[in-house]
This record gives structure tokens, sequence and C-alpha cells, in this order.
């Protein structure tokens, strides 16, 4: 577990690794970032591969999902050209980084790789980080792995290009909720302003991030909000509300069509814990937890499986939503 923050030593650490990996082929960086991933784990990773690539380091980026897609709603950043799949992947990478994995597990097929590295530099803000890298640059107070990401960039003395600057914002938008979030310091506005002034057209981000949604989606939110249930009692009386997103709800949309339903959900005024429970393909259920102030919605999905931050957590469920329901409401009343 990260013990405080990040130490000088260590960013110097992480640098003086970078500055001298990825010359030729053969030791080309491989950065991987968590399975489906989000706009912080895929921007943080796609802006360090092309600032590093503006230095002429060979770098390669994956992550570990089988099938290898990007979500639809991601596919707008730059550097996607840098994405391989997992398989492309060097068994035992001389260097490899990963960004805003809690732990070695959360990158699903490039764990192996990952467990290998001759060196690994985690980059993450989750407070659960395992700490499994030979550098941990973990911060649980950054905003955004997109934050340290930055840093690091700054550190390696490589200048923010535009395409550089829109993934690290992307990230930054995402973790802070579009800037709602407590999450969202001076730092993060300061740092806001100085991606905006390469140019940037933020409208863009949150246009492809949450403002564009095929005609299908709004019947899945109608039948998903339909059923969506209020128990008053739950979390010790501060109330739960949950819903579920079946396969037959999204029809052919994809998972990522579902990911925005919480953000609904969260909004009912009588419960301090939302939950949206998601059918995957497979009929696994993906269950998004989220809290308002009061509740630590992480420790619980660790405790089943999952994990994530103190208000934004997640699991993955096998049986059915009811049970997934059950078991989550007897850890949260027993906060
Ligand atoms: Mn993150």
């Amino acid at each position: 577990m990260p013990s405080g923050p990040i130490t000088a030593a260590d960013w110097t650490r992480a640098a003086k690794i970078l500055a001298s990996a990825g010359n030729d082929r053969s030791d080309q960086i491989c950065l991987a970032c968590h399975v489906r991933p989000d706009a912080d784990a895929l921007g943080s990773m796609l802006g360090l591969a092309q600032a590093l690539q503006t230095r002429g380091r060979r770098v390669i980026a994956s992550f570990g999902d089988s099938p290898f897609e990007v979500p639809a709603i991601l596919r707008f950043l730059p550097g996607l050209d840098l994405l391989r799949p997992p398989a492309d992947v060097p068994a035992r990478p001389q260097v490899m980084v990963t960004l805003d994995a809690a732990g070695i597990d959360r990158l699903g097929a490039l764990a192996p790789a990952a467990a290998d590295a001759a060196e690994l530099i985690v980059l993450d803000h989750h407070a659960s980080n395992t700490g499994f890298g030979t550098v941990n640059l973990v911060d649980p107070a950054a905003a955004a792995t997109a934050v340290l990401a930055c840093e690091l960039i700054d550190r390696l003395g490589i200048p923010l290009t535009p395409d550089v600057a829109l993934c690290v914002y992307a990230g930054l938008v995402t973790d802070t909720g579009s800037f709602k979030f407590s999450s969202t310091t001076p730092g993060v506005h300061e740092l806001a302003a100085r991606l905006l002034r390469t140019g940037i057209d933020p409208a863009l981000v949150s246009r492809h991030l949450y403002d564009t949604a095929p005609f299908g989606y709004l019947g899945m939110l109608a039948r998903a909000l339909d059923r969506a249930q209020l128990d008053a009692e739950a979390c010790g009386g501060l109330g739960l509300v949950w819903t579920t997103v079946t396969r037959a709800d999204r029809g052919p949309l994809p998972m990522d069509a579902a990911e925005s339903v919480i953000d609904e959900v969260r909004k009912t005024a009588e419960a301090e814990v939302a939950v949206v429970l998601k059918e995957d393909d497979r009929g696994d259920w993906q269950v998004s937890v989220r809290s308002k102030e009061l509740i630590d919605v992480a420790k619980a999905c660790t405790a089943l499986g999952g994990g994530g931050h103190a208000r934004a957590a997640g699991f993955s469920a096998s049986g059915g939503p009811d049970a997934a329901v059950s078991a989550l409401k007897v850890l949260l009343d027993e906060r």
C-alpha cells in the first residue's frame, strides 16, 4: 500500500528509467492501463505514449481486454495508432508503465507481462493501490492518474503538445466528474487552464464523453430508470437506490452505452448510495456504486472482489442482481 506522497527520489528514478529506455525495437517501452479503460486510464496512457514518442522513444500501448476494443466514446482520443492488442506486448518487457491500475489483476491479459517486467513503473491514484511496481508513483490525493502522467511528462522535460494535452484533459474531466467532484482542487483548475492554453477544445471532449449517444440509448435509459428501487432503510437509514441495465435493455448497444446510467440514478435525494448493475454480453453483472459524502463504497466493493475510490467504485458479480445488491447492503450496513 502507498504510505504517503510520492518522493522526489521516486520521480527521479522513474524519469531516469524512461530516459534511457525505448531506443530501439528490442527495448520498446510498454504502457498498459486497466481493462475496460475509462478516459483517465486510456487518456493517461495515450498522453504519456505520445509524449515519449515526440522524444523518439519506441512505445507500445495496450490493455488486457479480449476482444481488444477501444470503447466507442473514447475513439476521439489522439494516439490510438499507438495501441496494439495485448498479444503484441513482449512477455518480459524491459520497461513497463501501468496507468490507473490499482492492482496487477486490473491489467487482465497483461498481468503476466507486468509481473515479469524488469522495471515496472506504477502510475496511479487509487488509495487501494497494492504497490506492485519496482517504482510506485501512487498518490491518492491526485484527482486523476492523468495529473500524475502530466507530472511525469513535465519531469521528463517534454513539452505538452495539443494531442498530449487533449488526452490528459479527458482524464481530468472524467475523474473530477466534469469538475464537479470534491477532487476538483485549485490545482486541478490550474492544470486544466494549462492544458486549454495548448489550444484544445473542451467542448469536443465533453461532447464525445457525455453529450453524444445513439437514439437507442433513450429507450435503454427509460427502461433502466423505470425499474429503479429505493430502499430508504439501507445503509443504516441513509438510503440506497438501485437499478439494472439488462442485455435486452441495451439491445445492440455496447456495454459502455450503459456507463452513464449511474449519473442519473445517483441524483436521488433520498439515497446516499446509488447502484447500477449492468449485464454484460456473457451474462455477468458489472456493478457501479456511488456515494455522496458519508459512505466509503470502495471498502465494500473491494470486499466483493472489486475496487475503486471512496465515492465511486465497482465490482463484478456472476450471480443475479438481487444477490449482488443484498451482499452489498450487508457490507454497507456494517460500516
Ligand atoms: Mn482514475
